[in-house]
């Protein structure tokens, strides 16, 4: 349906919002490599929460200025860098009038559910920055670049675990006798996870109300970190999360069993999310630039390859950690928060296969290689900051501080 004869010709200018962060990175440094003129906007807020809570990425990152230098003596690109906050709309307003972009791909969020849910203050802050960042981008898009598509990074969590099958986006429901395709349903546990339905619901009607064509990648959770990119030099290395605030489950198991300490699963350990490989990150969000929604469409992508439940993966790393000598404990942890342990759980991600996505599943081979990472870098890894420390169901209006 979108690849009628009116397509519009391949997009050649990609801004990329969030570009100094984990998938941003990665993504800046693909696109321009596949011979796309990349902007990164980036207001660096990341860096400034390691520094506020005393955490850091297992790998050393160079500043977002020697990475960019670095990629130009590598490759010869170059990629252009506009530092600021997507919430001041007179900011945001200058990046698209002097970089005039036919694709923006948004990932500037803060986007980790326990940093939403450690007080009020970063509950507030969280929707705050989420939401009207991407209002403003909406605004900025209707204002300047009215056919510039979105390509916004949403989130698997936005529909929660339900007891049925999660479409892509949409659920044709039969009701008292009459049919309509409808939004599927949403039931997101945390302010982080909250804050995706929101932005989600403002890009669904500006879609419709002033013609914006949107895709909502609703992904998964990301593992990994090398890409063909970022290992071109040690100054373009990705940053790796390992820690309770920021760390993300097979990430963080990895980092586990390099330096010796027990696998953290939560509770029964039976949740169950949909996962993908950051090198198939990278994949999905050009074929989404590559291929645009029409004026007025809104398309919901589920963007993960396969699904495992957190005891599957601590088995999996526990199998490929013996293999390297590694003695791999688990660990069952009091869960910090609310969510089903044991659950139905069976997403349908068939869009972007359709459009060519070739995924590179979980196998012993990436394990290996991850693990040897963390192995490599292990000298780096903080211990006390592995063990979660935020939790719903005492989050409260008294500002609290986390680090150790
Ligand atoms: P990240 O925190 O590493 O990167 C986000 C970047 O956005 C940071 O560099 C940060 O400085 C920037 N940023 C935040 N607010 C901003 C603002 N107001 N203005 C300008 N820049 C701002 O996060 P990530 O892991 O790369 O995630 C990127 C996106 O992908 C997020 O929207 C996240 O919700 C989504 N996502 C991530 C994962 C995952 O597993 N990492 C999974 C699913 C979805
Ligand atoms: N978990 C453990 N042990 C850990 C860490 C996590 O059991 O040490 C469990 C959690 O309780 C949860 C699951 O693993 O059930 C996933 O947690 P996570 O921290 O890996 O991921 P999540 O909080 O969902 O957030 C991450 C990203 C977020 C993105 C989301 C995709 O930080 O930006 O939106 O993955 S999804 O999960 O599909 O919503």
């Amino acid at each position: 349906s979108h690849q009628n004869s009116s397509k519009p010709s391949k997009p050649k200018r990609v801004m990329v919002i969030g570009g100094d962060g984990y998938c941003g990175w990665a993504t800046a440094l693909h696109l321009s490599n596949k011979g796309y003129e990349v902007a990164i906007v980036d207001s660096l807020i990341r860096r400034l929460f390691d520094h506020q809570l005393g955490l850091d990425s297992l790998t050393p990152i160079a500043s977002i200025h020697n990475r960019l230098r670095c990629w130009q003596s590598v490759t010869g690109k170059t990629i252009e860098l506009y530092i600021g906050d997507i919430c001041d709309f007179e900011f945001l307003s200058e990046t698209f009038n002097s970089f005039e972009p036919d694709g923006v791909v948004h990932f500037g969020e803060q986007r980790s559910a326990p940093y939403s849910m450690i007080d009020r203050n970063r509950a507030v802050f969280t929707q705050h920055n989420n939401v009207i960042g991407t209002l403003n981008v909406l605004f900025a898009i209707k204002e300047f670049r009215d056919q510039c598509h979105l390509v916004k990074l949403g989130t698997m969590g936005e529909y929660g675990t339900p007891n049925i099958d999660i479409e892509e986006g949409y659920i044709t429901i039969n009701h008292n006798g009459r049919t309509d395709t409808l939004p599927f349903p949403k039931q997101a546990s945390s302010f982080y996870h909250l804050s995706k339905v929101h932005d989600s619901n403002n890009i669904a009607f500006t879609c419709k109300a002033w013609g914006i064509r949107a895709t909502d990648l609703n992904q998964g959770v990301v593992y990994g970190v090398r890409t063909d990119e970022t290992e071109m030099h040690e100054e373009l290395f990705n940053r790796l999360d390992y820690d309770g605030v920021f760390g993300t489950a097979l990430n963080r198991f990895c980092v586990q069993a390099a330096v010796g300490h027990p696998l953290t699963v939560y509770g029964k350990g039976g949740q169950t999310r949909g996962y993908l490989d950051i090198r198939d990150t990278v994949q999905c969000v050009e074929l989404a630039i590559a291929n645009p929604a029409q004026p007025g469409e809104f398309r919901v992508f589920n963007q993960f390859t396969e699904q495992f439940s957190v005891n599957e993966l601590a088995s999996l790393v526990t199998k490929t950690g013996e293999k390297l000598g590694l003695d791999v404990k688990t660990i069952s942890v009091p869960n910090p928060r609310v969510e089903a342990e044991e659950h139905y759980y069976n997403a349908k991600h068939t869009k972007l296969i359709e459009l060519g996505l070739k995924p590179h599943l979980l196998s012993d081979s990436l394990l290996d290689s991850l693990l040897n990472f963390a192995i490599k870098f292990k000298d780096r890894v903080d211990t006390k900051q592995i063990m979660p420390s935020v939790s719903w169901k005492k989050i409260g209006v008294k500002p609290k501080t986390v680090a150790a």
